[in-house]
């Protein structure tokens, strides 16, 4: 909206009226007679209108302009952090949260014919943790026992030759050791670490 507009009509309207009553005052035959009566009245009725047209026109458009300038600020300001932190927080809570009682079941195994398992590193959700355990080797014995983050000594799953055991155990999280406890095969380096969180 051009507001000039407004300032043209508002500007004409108040000339015309000193104008219209300069003459008045001054000339005794005027209005000469009815049609410039009505056309007079006709004119200031235009200006009347015009200019207060424009004014509402100028508020709206000044309305407008403080909205969309509100709701761009709002849009570009950073959504309350409370807000947003507790969303994400609860969100990511959600999907993360160590859920007690929620089983994980891991997978270990024995290298065939050697004293070592095939992997040091385990990891699991806090809660009831499986370790299935295979050892192929016929020849040679192995077992799976846990040891927690004080050192103490969890259990031990059954000792196998050529097949399979597994241990379970509630588990809080944590640093634990898995070990054989055969012989020394723990010492020989038969031995990891299963992370519980
Ligand atoms: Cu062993």
């Amino acid at each position: 909206m051009d507001e000039t507009l407004f300032y043209v009509f508002g500007i004409s309207l108040v000339l015309s009226a000193l104008g219209l009553s300069a003459l008045g005052l001054r000339s005794e035959s005027f209005p000469p007679n009815r049609t410039a009566v009505a056309a007079l009245i006709a004119y200031f009725a235009a200006l009347v209108g015009a200019t207060a047209t424009f004014a509402v026109l100028n508020a709206r458009d000044a309305q407008h302009k403080r909205n969309a300038s509100q709701a761009e600020a709002a849009a570009t300001q950073p959504a309350p952090s409370g807000t947003t932190t507790t969303g994400s927080t609860s969100g990511t809570t959600t999907t993360a949260a160590p859920p007690t009682g929620k089983a994980t079941t891991l997978k270990l195994a024995a290298v065939p014919n050697a004293i070592k398992y095939d992997t040091a590193q385990l990891s699991g959700k806090a809660g009831q943790v499986t370790i299935d355990f295979d050892n192929p080797s016929a020849a040679l014995s192995h077992d799976v026992c846990l040891e927690g983050p004080s050192g103490a000594e969890i259990g031990c799953s059954a000792t196998v030759s050529g097949s399979s055991t597994s241990l379970s155990e509630n588990l809080k999280p944590g640093k634990y050791t898995f070990f054989c406890s055969v012989d020394s095969h723990r010492q020989a380096g038969m031995e990891g670490t299963l992370t519980v969180k």
